[in-house]
């Protein structure tokens, strides 16, 4: 990726010690528009599933209902396929369409 590494990096001279160890790839939850979910129902799923007040609950809300998409929160993938799970489990429930998906950052 970095391409060889010339002298001095041979030579460990340059280098900052790093740790060996890589972060895990983060997931954006995505909530999609459609024209029938009630927006109150969105924006309890984002207050009861996204750790979000009302106001800010809101307001993602209404860039879903305005753009057709919008970040709920960025997780881990086992966090946010969970987070997923849960969303379209309550909305089937509730009989509304409402989709949502994860895309790796
Ligand atoms: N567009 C919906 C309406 O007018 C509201 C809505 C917002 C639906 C966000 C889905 O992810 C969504 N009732």
């Amino acid at each position: 990726m970095s391409g060889k590494p010339d002298k001095r990096q041979q030579a460990g001279l340059l280098e900052k010690p790093r740790p060996k160890t890589k972060k895990p790839p983060l997931y954006k939850v995505l909530l999609l528009n459609d024209d029938y979910t009630p927006m109150d129902f969105v924006v309890h799923v984002l207050q009861q599933y996204f750790d979000k007040d009302h106001e800010e609950a809101t307001r993602v809300m209404l860039t879903v209902h305005y753009h057709g998409v919008g970040v709920c929160g960025v997780y881990p993938h086992e966090i946010a396929e969970t987070k997923v799970n849960q969303v379209m489990s309550l909305a089937r429930a509730h009989g509304h369409p409402l989709q949502c998906v994860m895309e790796r950052e």
